[in-house]
């Protein structure tokens, strides 16, 4: 697998506000390495989250997801690092929390797939339709450590 540096997309969903879990997320990213490169607190409009979720536009739960995902805040961030889409996805866990192995964000805080804490892009094709969802180039710094940090 490449070393090359990736961005990936990851929104703390409403529920992980409501229950303020953002800070602790966040810092599960920072200590596995990742970057931050874009961060940001919104309330998702309808349209914005169709287009999110537009590859499962006609299946059953949609409108549920649609309904959730819109239901209050949501957190946006860029994260940056080497596999960033695969290290984020192993991190997330299973998209059902029933499956979610234990130390996996789902795992440790989610009981349900229609309450399921966190959303990561699942490729860096995705990754990169879904950063211009919420980003501009502009809010998205790409930087580097400094030595004594790295
Ligand atoms: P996400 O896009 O939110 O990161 O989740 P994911 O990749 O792990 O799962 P995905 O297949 O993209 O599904 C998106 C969200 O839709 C809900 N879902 N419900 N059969 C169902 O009832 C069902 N399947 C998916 C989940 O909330 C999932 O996160
Ligand atoms: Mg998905």
């Amino acid at each position: 697998m490449s070393d090359i540096s990736q961005n990936t997309l990851v929104l703390l969903k409403p529920d992980a506000v409501q229950r303020k879990l953002c800070g602790d997320i966040i810092q599960r990213f920072e200590r596995k390495g990742l970057l931050l490169s874009a961060l940001k607190l919104l309330q998702l409009t309808p349209e914005m989250a169709a287009g999110h979720y537009a590859e499962h536009k006609g299946k059953p739960f949609y409108p549920a997801l649609i309904e959730y995902i819109t239901s209050g805040p949501v957190v946006a961030m860029v994260l940056t690092g080497s596999n960033a889409v695969k290290i984020v996805r192993t991190m997330m866990g299973a998209t059902n929390p029933v499956d979610a192995l234990p130390g996996t964000i789902r795992g440790d805080y989610a009981t349900v797939m229609s309450c399921n804490i966190i959303h990561g892009s699942d490729s860096a094709d995705s990754a990169a339709r879904e950063i211009a969802i919420y980003f501009t180039e502009q809010e998205i710094v790409q930087y580097h450590l400094e030595d004594c940090y790295e």
